[in-house]
This record gives structure tokens, sequence and C-alpha cells, in this order.
């Protein structure tokens, strides 16, 4: 799963035996990857939209485990464009119900922070020593903001201990973990948040999409069917 077209265009791009259906305004792509079954989806942006496909991953096309591909903006001044991050977990920055004494990111019956699959991870892990690739694992922080402010982003990091924020990736945390699937997130940097992030991201998104997307192939080839 991705958010935008140019997240899943390089993976949908490598399918043999393609099919597509379009179900709730969205085109879901069914195929094989060196034949492993999978199905492609980009969910439009924001954590609404993620919400719906991943969803519809699950219940409609019957996905057993979910991976997803894209861009993010660095918190982390690990983290250059370009670079991959895994998240160990996911929390929503924008989620505030602090008038009630809960902290920032809370909601009964919920948790702040959302950990992603273990086995997964290391299977992430193994396919960047292969490649010889660096792969930073931290928190990651979702909110339906495209972030292009420092104070923002320093706010973010401090409060939620994150190194990459996006626009998704609780949304897909909180559905397959309610679901009891396996989740995976993994993005590669195109900006960092800052005063320039609008015109960085116009400039690295296809680039940086491109990087995630062949990692995440490479993992879908690993994968034990
Ligand atoms: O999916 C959104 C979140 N993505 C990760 C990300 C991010 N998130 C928050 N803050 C940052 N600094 C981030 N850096 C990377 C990326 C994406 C951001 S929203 C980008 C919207 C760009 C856009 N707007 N219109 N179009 C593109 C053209 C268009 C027109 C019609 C249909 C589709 C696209």
């Amino acid at each position: 799963m991705g958010a935008m077209p140019e997240e899943v265009e390089p993976i949908v791009a490598k399918l043999d035996n393609l099919k597509e259906t379009v179900y709730a305004a969205n085109t879901y792509y069914e195929g094989f990857y060196k034949g492993q079954e999978v199905v492609v989806a980009y969910s439009k942006i924001g954590k609404v939209f993620a919400t719906l496909t991943a969803t519809i991953l699950i219940e409609k096309f019957a996905c057993e485990k979910l991976l997803f591909s894209g861009v993010a903006g660095a918190i982390s001044d690990d983290l250059q464009i370009g670079d991959l991050i895994i998240a160990s977990g996911l929390c929503q920055h924008d989620l505030d119900i602090t008038a009630f004494s809960h902290p920032f990111g809370y909601v009964p019956e919920g948790e702040v922070c959302i950990a992603t699959d273990e086995s997964l991870r290391e299977i992430a892990k193994k396919v960047a020593e292969e490649k010889g690739l660096t792969l930073k694992e931290g928190i990651i922080a979702t909110g339906d903001q495209f972030v292009a402010n420092p104070e923002r982003k320093e706010w973010i990091g401090t409060t939620f201990n994150a190194d990459a924020l996006e626009m998704e990736g609780a949304s897909v945390a909180v559905v397959c973990t309610a679901l009891n699937v396996p989740f995976f997130i993994l993005r590669a940097i195109s900006d960092s948040a800052d005063m320039d992030a609008g015109f960085d991201f116009d400039a690295f998104l296809e680039s940086s999409a491109k990087i995630s997307a062949d990692f995440i192939l490479s993992m879908v080839d690993t994968i034990e069917r």
C-alpha cells in the first residue's frame, strides 16, 4: 500500500498477470511478484483515506500481511533525502484530548504508539544487510498535516520521540492491529519537514518513492509463502 500514485507505480510496474478492480473509488491491482500473490493500492493522502484502503485490502482482498511503502519528512538529523526508515511504532501527532488530562496522541482504549510486526522488521534488516543499505528504525509520527515548519517538526520529535513524519502510517497501524494483521511501514525521506519541505518534496518524491518501492519488492521476494 502507498498513499500517492508515485509511491505504488514502481511496484505495479513489476507485477505479472495484473488485474485491476475499482472499489470504493480506488483502484486495486492484483498480481504476482516472482510468484508471490500481491494486491497493491494507493489510498490518496491522509489518515481517513488510508484507513479506508487498509480496511478494504484486508476485508475485501483478504490480505494476510500489509506492507506500506512511501516517502516521509525527516525529523532526526541522522536522516537525509533518500534514506530509509522503518517504523518500530506509529503515533498520531494531531490527536489531542489533552483537555481531559490525557497525553498527546492518546484516546481511551487506544495506545499512543502502536508497534509494527517484529518479524517483518527482521526481514527488512536482512534485506538491508544483503543490499549493503543503511536502515534506520524509529518512531514515525502521523497526522493530517504536511509539515513544513521547524517548530512543529521539533515539537513532534520531542513529544513522541519520533524520527520521521508522514500522513498515513498510524491509520494502517490502527486498522491492522484491530484486525490482527501483521503490518510494516517503510518510508524513504523526501524532505526535512522544514521551510524547504514543499520544494524538496516536489523535487524528490519520485526518486525517494522508487527507493522505498524497490526495497519493498526485495522484501516481498524474501517473505515465505
Ligand atoms: O501522502 C502525504 C504524506 N506523504 C509523506 C510526507 C510528509 N507528510 C507530512 N509532512 C511532510 N513534510 C512530509 N513529507 C513526506 C507525502 C504526502 C504529502 S501531501 C503532498 C500533496 C502534493 C500534491 N498536491 N496536489 N498534487 C500533489 C497533484 C495532484 C492532483 C490531483 C490528484 C493527485 C495529485
